[in-house]
């Protein structure tokens, strides 16, 4: 069976319009121009890539920086019943004629195996995942077939059909949980604390295994946390700037909110894609964690952004009594006790040494930045919406 060139609807890319040769290129399976021994090829003489979780925040980034590399990247995208709806972050993405979307899920191995064998990928980017972590206590068995068992489907697409093909995997920083040292650092043993990080210490460790049993070029990247205005609204960061954007036109009074004394190590989305990539640019696989070295309360990234849409902020109170009021004495956050967690991490500091000794890689942007950037950008949003006579986005309770 072959997989399917997804079709590029023409609506989506009226503006610009649609090159014609690329819609016929990409619209019938028999227009297709790189089959080659039944194998879609490139036409260029760059790199293939592909990316599982292209629509999300690292993947819409990560694709921007391979297309400016020269590569040809090919997309994983589960088919949806509306294409037109959800895949925002890659729109800007579907008149380069080196940009290709796939049909495939991290659940089924078939879509994976047609990709791989299809495409004959030089790198293959893990980054599809179901990233939040509270919802991985709702859906721990999806959590665990699709953030862990997924990558093992890719690696066995890749062992099976392009052994050549490098392959990096996207660990997180919650494999660590309960830290056992500060900072963490690639030999930290892990002890994660949510069904999301078992999920990516079990691909994790099948990673390092396949690199081990089969010689394949696979490593993974222990990420902590990293931000940006493509950021999904119920992660703390953006759920917490869009907020105060929506809070300084008037939209919502105040910031509802869970646990503020956790800490994170938060850096900048287009910073470790950067990373992400070279990793498989090294001459032997390894794993790196990839972090900036400071940490912060989310309740130190509450005051900072609210001080951007310019609140100043006390607090007061504790645990699921924490308030926190504004220079004129309204109450701008709440803690509502939803928003814990059933078992929690409490410190993420990661130890970026490795990745700059061997990769010369450093973050660009500093927290600071990074904040001022989310705020910018949602203030922006909202007042597009303001202008424009729509609702501006709402965080998801
Ligand atoms: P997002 O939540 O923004 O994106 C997740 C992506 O995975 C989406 O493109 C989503 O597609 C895709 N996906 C989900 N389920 C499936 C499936 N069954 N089959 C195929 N694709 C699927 O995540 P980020 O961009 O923030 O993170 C990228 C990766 O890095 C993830 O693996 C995440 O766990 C990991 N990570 C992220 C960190 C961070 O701070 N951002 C830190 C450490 C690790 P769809 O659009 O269809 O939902
Ligand atoms: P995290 O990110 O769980 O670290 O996972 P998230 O932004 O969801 O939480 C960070 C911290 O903020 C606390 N918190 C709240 N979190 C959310 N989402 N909503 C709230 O209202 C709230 N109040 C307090 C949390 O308890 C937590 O301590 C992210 C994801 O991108 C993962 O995929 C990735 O692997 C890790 O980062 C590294």
């Amino acid at each position: 069976m072959e997989c399917e060139v997804h079709p590029k609807a023409n609506h989506l890319f009226s503006n610009p319009p649609l090159n014609d040769k690329i819609r016929l290129v990409l619209t019938t399976s028999s227009a297709r121009p790189f089959e080659k021994g039944g194998h879609l090829r490139t036409t260029m003489s760059g790199k293939i890539a592909m990316v599982t979780g292209v629509t999300g925040q690292d993947g819409s980034y990560l694709a921007e920086l391979l297309l400016e590399k020269g590569y040809t990247v090919y997309g994983l995208v589960r088919r949806v019943s509306q294409p037109t709806s959800g895949r925002s972050l890659i729109n800007h993405l579907m008149t380069n004629e080196h940009f290709h979307l796939l049909n495939g899920d991290l659940a089924d191995q078939n879509s994976i195996d047609n990709a791989v064998a299809q495409t004959q990928p030089d790198e293959f980017y893990n980054l599809g995942a179901m990233s939040f972590v509270p919802e991985s206590w709702r859906s721990p068995m999806m959590t665990a077939d699709i953030t862990g068992l997924g990558a093992l489907r890719c690696l066995e697409a890749i062992r099976k059909h392009a052994p050549a093909c490098r392959f990096y995997q996207a660990g997180s920083s919650e494999q660590y949980g309960k830290v056992r040292d500060v900072p963490q650092t690639e030999s930290t043993p892990f002890h994660p604390r949510s069904p999301y990080g078992c999920a990516k210490v079990f691909a994790f460790e099948i990673t390092r295994n396949y690199r081990e049993s089969y010689d394949m070029f696979a490593c993974t990247g222990i990420l902590f946390n990293h931000e940006s205005p493509r950021r999904g609204l119920e992660f703390v960061t953006r759920k917490v700037t869009m907020t105060a954007a929506r809070i300084a036109h008037g939209f919502d009074e105040c910031l509802w909110i869970g646990n503020v004394d956790a800490k994170r190590d938060w850096g900048f989305a287009g910073d470790y894609v950067e990373m992400q990539w070279r990793m498989l640019q090294q001459d032997k696989p390894g794993d790196f964690v990839v972090a900036t070295g400071r940490t912060h309360s989310v309740r130190d990234m509450i005051s900072l952004a609210f001080s951007h849409v310019g609140m100043t902020l006390t607090w007061s109170g504790e645990g699921v009594d924490t308030i926190a009021m504004d220079q004129e004495g309204n109450v701008r956050v709440r803690t509502n006790p939803k928003f814990f967690r059933p078992a929690e991490v409490d410190l993420l500091i990661g130890d970026p040494a490795l990745a700059e000794k061997e990769l010369g890689w450093v973050p660009k942007t500093s927290f600071e930045e990074l904040v001022q950037m989310m705020v910018d950008s949602d203030m922006t949003t909202v007042q597009e919406a303001v202008d424009g006579g729509y609702a501006p986005p709402i965080p998801p309770e």
